[in-house]
């Protein structure tokens, strides 16, 4: 399989994370995509290729054009307010608050355009975003120029990002992107199965109104878990996107036993939906040792995910998206991308 990889990852590079009421060294770290690469390498999984540039366009294909403005400009708007800290809101318009004035201020569009205090625009996060956004699109070129499968293996992540919406380490919805430019150029039916710890609520909403995306995600249940306030299984679709979109929310502790049932049960409804293409928001997340998740998949269950993916038998391209246990998320990830080809 091939890997699409960019350096600029490193862009993204925070001093500190809020998270539990303290400022830790980031979770969402460099690292984090290093130590795939080394696993990508050492497995002889394919040929490691470098991202072509497509520019904005198939961005705002998915993206509000201001917010995507408000990404370029928001840390130079920052620095001249505060000076060279990393940029993160501290308040919400939430109920009783209007919804419909965006502030002329930093700190209003940070808080607009935000939903946690949990992700630092730094001042390399744009150069970062356009890279694992053009690391996804030339993942998807490839495999509509006929490639099985490929593996766009993109940092910062994506899936927590919605139309006009930044938050849980993701600012460009790189599987969104990707879908999306899959449908333009000829796909007609596009299935995201997203199966990060995490609810893909930035994907779910972008989606939700369509029967052409259909997304699936396994994850920790909304009552338990960040992000909180999506992922339950009542979340259907509306309108024409009604039946197309599917969640399973699974409790804190959740090993193979209850997520192979859930994992198998997902495919059988991606399989009915007959996609012309498959797109899969691999996150690793779901181990047992990941420093901030509780669900209790073990190493040698991420060979069985790659197998279930396989019986899908699509075109299938993989997205990298969280996993913070560094000295495994290399190993997990790569497991499920062989077990994928050998499967
Ligand atoms: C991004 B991705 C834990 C707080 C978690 C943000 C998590 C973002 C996850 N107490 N804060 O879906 O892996
Ligand atoms: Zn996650």
């Amino acid at each position: 399989m091939i890997t699409i990889y960019s350096d600029e990852h490193h862009y993204q590079n925070a001093t500190a994370e809020l998270i539990d009421g303290k400022f830790l060294p980031p979770f969402e770290m460099p690292k984090r995509a290093e130590m795939v690469l080394v696993q990508v390498r050492s497995a002889n999984l394919g040929e490691v290729l470098s991202p072509k540039a497509f520019g904005l366009e198939p961005i705002l294909r998915v993206h509000d054009e201001q917010f995507v403005t408000f990404l370029s400009t928001a840390w130079e708007e920052w620095v001249t307010a505060h000076g060279n800290y990393d940029a993160l809101p501290l308040n919400w318009a939430t109920r009783t608050m209007r919804q419909d004035r965006i502030p002329a201020a930093i700190d209003g569009k940070l808080s607009y355009y935000s939903f946690d205090a949990g992700t630092p625009i730094t001042a390399g996060t744009w150069r970062a975003i356009q890279a694992s956004a053009n690391v996804a699109l030339t993942g998807q070129e490839w495999v509509t120029n006929g490639e099985l499968s490929a593996f766009a293996l993109c940092r910062p992540p994506g899936h927590h990002a919605a139309r006009d919406l930044y938050g849980g380490y993701c600012f460009l919805n790189n599987a969104a992107i990707a879908a999306q430019a899959f449908r333009e150029a000829g796909a007609a039916r596009v299935a995201v199965l997203d199966i990060d710890y995490h609810h893909g609520n930035g994907t779910q909403s972008i989606f939700y109104d369509r029967s052409d995306v259909f997304f699936v995600s396994l994850h920790a249940h909304p009552q338990d878990e960040y992000p909180y306030f999506l992922g339950y299984e009542d979340e259907i679709g509306v309108g024409q996107g009604e039946g197309f979109n599917r969640n399973y929310p699974l409790h804190w502790g959740t090993d193979w036993n209850t997520y192979g049932v859930a994992l198998m049960d997902a495919i059988n409804h991606i399989r009915e939906y007959a996609p012309d293409v498959v797109v899969i928001s691999l996150g690793v997340d779901t181990f047992e040792h990941d420093p901030i998740s509780k669900f209790r998949l073990k190493q040698e269950d991420y060979p069985k995910i790659g197998k279930a993916i396989a019986r899908l038998n699509r075109p299938t391209l993989f997205i990298l998206e969280g996993g913070y246990a560094v000295d495994e998320i290399g190993i997990n990830a790569v497991q499920v991308l062989s077990s994928f080809e050998a499967g």
